[in-house]
């Protein structure tokens, strides 16, 4: 087992929450959330929830702060949920009248008013709760909340989450009444400096609690965390890792793979730590073309979960990328998770599919979800549909790289992703970071995050979008020699000749010089266009201009002996706040395939004839 699987706070019973304070910027770091929580007894807290908009923390009066101190004289905070008890006591808020927003959601694109709001909002929602078994325990658990969430359930604070885009959860059994349940959260989305990510990102920062909100009910002793895959370097025997949680921790734990006729039985250690190899020489292994799932059940006593997980090998060898021995090409796309209709943030299977289904017509096996993790439900769907995914944290351009604290929080940021999606076979890449300027404590800094993907997970590539260099001498010849090259599986770099450099017709001349022998992925090119617009393939932001240089683009790259796939930006028009250019951009960064309205542009066919070409050729 991986020594970072499963570390102390996980010996104790229920959760913990390790914050890390360094002024402004916290590091939430924790023990793996649950897993696979859907296939638990849930109840879902998603619809309505009252909010009170709070841009100067009027709310935030919290006298009672950490360590918690329940005998405190209770405070005026809008945490305490409190209605006046007769017509005399003064009050100045009420959630019961105030308005609503949907959870999951952003803020942004559900009122106007809050369209570029950046700061605090406090939302409300009561719940009763009548778990099944008196023995029971509960947890209520985020998909994730942008970007710092404090939460308090009747009055009392269960603690703080930090980072945008992971999940987190609360023990909360034995706090719960059966009934008026006040559940407060506090959602702020103020950019700091010294955040994940830092303050200047190409993406809107859409605020609120973006992802489900769900009750989680498990028996005392269940399985917190498990980790099914192959044996690195096999294709016939399986390595399995588990975690018990509660008062058992020795509980057998039953494994099935009915379809692939296999049974075992774990036997956890002290902690409930188990793990396992097994010999499972007729599994039919996962790819793009046959995306081969299984039921996978884990039983240990009255805890049951049933998963679905497929199995593949991912490695590199030389220059190709081997994927269940064989080499592939990386026919693939970036995405935002943003609904290009609507132009917020998605957060529904439906949304997912959408997408999904997006890249497939355009002939993609693979996708680049940027720049952040995208929801848990995104490659479950990937799993179902064959798709590969490279999946990101959101170190982006700029980063505080001497901060210890922001460190931890990248870190604490990884992690999390790592283990909610270790079991997904479409997960092929853990990407550490995008565009990120060459220093000596950047390399440091990302050769952290490379080390704790890989004690985390053996069983996957570990790369990063890095940048080009251009030759003083000579304008055509790019440069890839990033020192953090050295310990990453793929060179993968960003790349936007003819656009931001020079134009579509510099892309004949170019020629590159590449530090390292490994698999070229690149994971960025491409040019705005505004999706009707039509000119001239010399007019920027036309249809044609756009076209042009994907297949210029895509001429130039064959000529890199060492190209192994490449990830254009982007497969849907998203919003940002740094594209102001009026009846253009209008606030959206329009190097979309796909317009706003959903409409594809002319270079989506450019990018799906050649997809068409290449997943026809001999590879
Ligand atoms: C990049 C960034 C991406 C931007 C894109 C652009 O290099 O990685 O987040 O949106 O360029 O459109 O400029």
């Amino acid at each position: 087992m991986p020594p970072t699987l499963f570390s102390g706070a996980q010996a104790g019973r229920g959760f913990r929450l390790v914050l890390i304070f360094s002024g402004l910027a916290l590091a939430a770091s924790a023990e793996p959330t649950l897993a696979n929580v859907n296939a638990r007894a849930t109840t879902s807290l998603n619809g309505k929830w009252h909010v009170i908009v709070d841009p100067y923390e009027n709310g935030y009066y919290d006298y009672r702060r950490e360590p918690y101190d329940a005998a405190a004289k209770p405070t005026g905070g809008y945490f305490l949920d409190h209605r006046p008890a007769d017509k005399t006591e003064l009050v100045e808020y009420d959630f019961d009248s105030s308005p609503t927003l949907n959870v999951p959601g952003d803020w942004n694109s559900q009122d106007e008013k809050l369209f570029y709001y950046e700061g605090t909002v406090w939302y409300r929602r009561r719940f009763d709760c009548a778990p099944s078994d008196p023995t029971h325990r509960l947890f209520l658990h985020f998909g994730a909340a942008n970007y710092l969430a404090d939460v308090y359930l009747n009055g009392r604070k269960l603690g703080r989450h930090i980072g945008g885009f992971t999940p987190f959860e609360f023990e909360i059994t034995g706090l719960v009444k059966p009934a008026g349940n006040s559940l407060v959260v506090r959602v702020d989305n103020t950019r700091h400096a010294d955040a994940v990510p830092t303050v200047n990102t190409d993406w809107w920062n859409y605020g609120g609690l973006t992802r489900d909100v769900t009750l989680v009910e498990t028996p005392a002793t269940f399985v917190r965390d498990y980790h099914v895959q192959l044996k690195q370097g096999s294709t016939d025997r399986l390595e399995i890792q588990l975690q018990l949680d509660g008062p058992q921790k020795q509980l057998a734990v039953a494994l099935a793979i009915p379809e692939a006729g296999l049974t075992a039985t774990l036997e956890p250690d002290t902690n409930g730590v188990a793990s396992l190899e097994l010999a499972a020489p007729a599994l039919a292994l996962w790819s793009p073309e046959q995306p081969r799932l299984y039921t996978v059940t884990l039983t240990a006593g009255a805890d049951h979960l049933t998963d679905r997980i497929g199995f593949r090998a991912i490695a590199v060898r030389g220059a190709d990328i081997l994927l269940n021995g064989r080499s592939v090409f990386l026919r693939g796309i970036c995405l935002h998770e943003e609904n290009p209709f609507r132009g917020g943030r998605a957060y529904s299977e439906a949304e997912a599919r959408q997408l999904l289904g997006w890249a497939k017509e355009l002939g993609c096996n693979f996708v680049r979800l940027a720049h952040y993790p995208h929801n848990e439900h995104v490659a479950r769907v990937a799993d179902e549909l064959g798709l590969l995914l490279w999946e990101e944290i959101p170190v982006y351009w700029t980063i505080a790289w001497d901060n210890p604290a922001t460190l931890a929080n990248a870190k604490a940021q990884l992690t999390d992703l790592v283990v909610r999606d270790r079991n997904r076979a479409s997960v092929i890449i853990w990407s550490v970071a995008n565009e990120t300027p060459v220093s000596e404590p950047r390399t440091r800094f990302l050769k952290t995050l490379v080390d704790t993907a890989r004690s985390l997970d053996d069983g996957r590539l570990v790369s990063a979008a890095m940048e080009v260099h251009t030759d003083p001498q000579d304008p055509n010849h790019k440069i890839v020699d990033d020192p953090f090259g050295a310990y990453t599986d793929l060179l993968s770099f960003n790349q936007y000749v003819g656009w931001y450099d020079g134009l579509p017709d510099k892309l004949p001349l170019v020629r590159w010089t590449l530090a390292y022998e490994k698999p070229v992925v690149i994971s960025e090119f491409g040019a705005d266009a505004l999706q009707g617009f039509h000119a001239d393939k010399l007019t920027r932001f036309s249809e044609e201009y756009q076209a042009d240089l994907y297949a210029k683009t895509l001429a130039m790259l064959q000529k890199i002996p060492q190209w192994r796939g490449a990830t254009p930006w982007i497969l849907t028009d998203f919003r940002s706040p740094r594209r102001p250019l009026p009846h253009v951009q209008d606030g959206w960064n329009r190097k979309g395939l796909i317009g706003e309205n959903g409409t594809k542009k002319q270079a989506f066919y450019v990018l799906q004839k050649f997809y068409e070409e290449k997943a026809a050729a001999k590879p």
